[in-house]
């Protein structure tokens, strides 16, 4: 397998990267999938950071590094397309990564938990149990990952461990194109943004704000207007689709 830091990846199309990622079990059918939704509602967006998503990116930076116990979730669509850049955020952020996966095998877990450690990522590791209140799969993780997090980030996630983790009182931060998706409404906090574009202000914003600042954005969160300034976007290029 190449891995994504390897030069060939660079020149190749992250629909072909994906692709690829299917072969080796780190992406699924599924997963291809949800990636065609995104692009979808990137073309809408205008495949740019609005302003109201980059407040959004800053406020989850914020969130992160003022966290007691923040956690990254990583699905196999994440760490396909932005392994790096996770680790990245791992470092400005001292956040733990902890695999967690919808369509959830040993092998997938392990291929995906490799590729994390491959680019430096430094992967929760140890037994998992049915900690969250869901009834398939998605129940199962690390007692002192998630389970114990007052802060997550889960980009790309399904709305019934969304609203799960929320109905636990953890603050979640998801990053998701669809401002309409159950996730994108249940989430304390919404990036209406592609995840390559949102994970680097995400780890700046770590880097960058003072505690006063981090903790501004923090009461001034407003996930609702988040969701409507992104449909208002979406809304304006459309009606001016055919200008
Ligand atoms: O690897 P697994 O088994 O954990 O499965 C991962 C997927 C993504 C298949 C699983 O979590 C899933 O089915 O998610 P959903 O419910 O399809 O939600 C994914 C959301 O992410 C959708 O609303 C997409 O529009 C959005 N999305 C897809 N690609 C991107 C994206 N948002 C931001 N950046 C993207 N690159």
């Amino acid at each position: 397998m190449i891995p994504p830091t390897h030069p060939r990846y660079k020149s190749l199309k992250t629909r072909d990267l994906l692709s690829n990622f299917t072969k080796t079990g780190i992406v699924t059918l599924e997963g291809l999938t949800a990636h065609g939704r995104g692009e979808a509602f990137d073309y809408l967006i205008g495949e740019r950071t609005t302003d109201s998503a980059l407040l959004a990116e800053r406020t989850a930076g914020a969130l992160l590094r003022l966290a007691r116990h923040p956690v990254i979730s990583v699905n196999g669509n994440t760490a396909a397309l932005a392994a790096t850049e996770i680790s990245k955020l791992q470092r400005a952020s001292k956040a733990l990564v902890e695999v967690n996966l919808f369509h959830r095998t040993e092998d997938r877990v392990n291929a995906i938990e490799h590729l994390l450690r491959d680019v430096g990522v430094n992967v929760l590791s140890g037994p998992i149990e049915r900690l969250l209140p869901l009834p398939h799969n998605r129940a199962w993780c690390r007692h002192d990952g998630i389970y114990s997090a007052d802060v997550v980030l889960v980009p790309l996630e399904d709305g019934d461990r969304c609203e799960a983790l929320v109905g636990m009182g953890k603050k979640v931060i998801t990053i998701d194109l669809n401002p309409l998706s159950r996730t994108a409404r249940s989430a304390t906090l919404t990036i209406v943004d592609e995840l390559t574009r949102a994970l680097p202000q995400i780890t700046k914003a770590c880097i960058e704000l003072s505690e006063n600042e981090m903790k501004e954005l923090i009461t001034s969160l407003d996930n609702h207007y988040l969701l409507s300034d992104a449909i208002g976007e979406m809304t304006l290029r459309l009606s001016h689709a055919l200008d």
